[in-house]
């Protein structure tokens, strides 16, 4: 029998079983035959000219379903697949930080055997083994917004270089509040891929000389919820009274700081930036609390997550450097460890904030 009629009908046994009853029963896949069907998923020969396949299924995965930032992503993938003739699903945990919730949900769409994936990872490791095992069943997965490791998937679709994202926030504050004072970070969840790797690039910015009358205080985490991140926001300002700029590198957190920041009499003092949605800061822009923040359009990702999870289902690409495809117009060129870059992040004030909708 086929190698890939075998990963088919262990498929089908786990659709019908447990999951962990159906991997038993495959034989017990060996780590080195995770590794080598990994290895097999990422160097098949693309053909770049193969046609676009119809009625695929590709089930995104965020990290967290009821944020609107995902709502916004998830929605521009599922118009991508709409228009490209393939269907869309939803699955994923309301908390930001159920990293085994997202592992379950990994298990459920390859139980469905769903063509695709596209997944916003909550913890970099710990959704690799279920990943594995949906690429060795035939699935392709692609990660989106926040990456696992390069192994763990075929291809990453990141909204925007990491290294410009992480650099360009210190950049902001540094302007409003002169290059000089006490700075904080508050970021969503501590495992979260995509902060850490900002966060990173942020200290980094912040050894250049220029800086060097800004300190870095603390970082905490308000775990994308946006209770948790208003505490962590007061708590930050009663633990250092001379604070001068805040950065939250999450939709959620930014709401919630400027929520707290626009009602106390931090208003205008403190400032804030980082990522935010137009629609969730217009508000606190008009009213003072914050001068500049930034972000790229979350549908576009969602719809070039969903473009390319159909360009690797279709045989158009295997997630190789170098390789190019065809994705709503634009031809995108995947880079170094299979990233999928989807542009410069835009930077939202009072003059141009009206201009946009999401
Ligand atoms: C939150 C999430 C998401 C991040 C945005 C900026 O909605 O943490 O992963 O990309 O903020």
């Amino acid at each position: 029998m086929p190698k890939s009629v075998i990963r088919r009908s262990c498929a089908a046994l786990a659709a019908g079983t447990s999951l962990a009853l159906a991997l038993t029963a495959c034989g017990g896949t060996t780590k080195d035959d995770v590794k080598a069907d990994n290895a097999a998923a990422t160097a098949g020969k693309a053909d770049p000219n193969a046609a676009t396949k119809k009625g695929l299924t590709v089930g995104f995965l965020p990290k967290q379903v009821n944020n609107p930032y995902f709502t916004s992503a998830d929605k521009g993938g599922r118009q991508a697949l709409t228009e490209l003739g393939s269907a869309y699903k939803e699955v994923g945990p309301s908390s930001a930080t159920d990293t085994s919730g997202q592992v379950g949900y990994v298990n459920t769409l390859t139980q469905q055997q769903v063509d695709a994936m596209a997944v916003s990872a909550q913890d970099p490791g710990a959704l690799c083994t279920a990943l594995k095992q949906a690429m060795s069943n035939g699935i392709k997965v692609v990660t989106y917004d926040s990456d696992t490791t390069p192994g763990c998937r075929n291809a990453f679709v990141s909204q925007a270089g990491a290294e410009d994202l992480g650099r360009t926030e210190v950049q902001l504050l540094a302007e409003q509040i002169g290059y000089k004072g006490e700075i904080a970070i508050l970021s969503a969840a501590q495992t979260a891929t995509n902060q850490n790797t900002w966060i990173g690039f942020m200290k980094d910015e912040l050894k250049d000389p220029k800086y060097k009358d800004i300190r870095l205080v603390e970082i905490a985490y308000g775990n994308d919820d946006a209770q948790q991140s208003f505490q962590q926001t007061q708590g930050l300002l009663q633990e250092h009274p001379g604070l001068k700029g805040i950065i939250c590198p999450t939709t959620v957190g930014i709401k919630a700081a400027a929520q707290y920041l626009s009602g106390a009499k931090y208003k205008g003092k403190v400032k804030l930036t980082g990522l935010g949605t137009p629609n969730d800061m217009r508000k606190y822009v008009k009213n003072g609390t914050v001068d500049a923040f930034e972000l790229w359009d979350p549908a576009k990702l969602g719809d070039l997550a969903a473009r390319t999870a159909v360009a690797l289902a279709s045989g158009q690409i295997s997630g190789r450097e170098g390789e190019s495809f065809r994705a709503g117009g634009t031809t995108y060129t995947i880079g170094k460890d299979g990233v999928i870059n989807l542009g410069r992040p835009t930077v939202f004030d009072a003059k141009n904030i009206d201009r946009f909708d999401f």
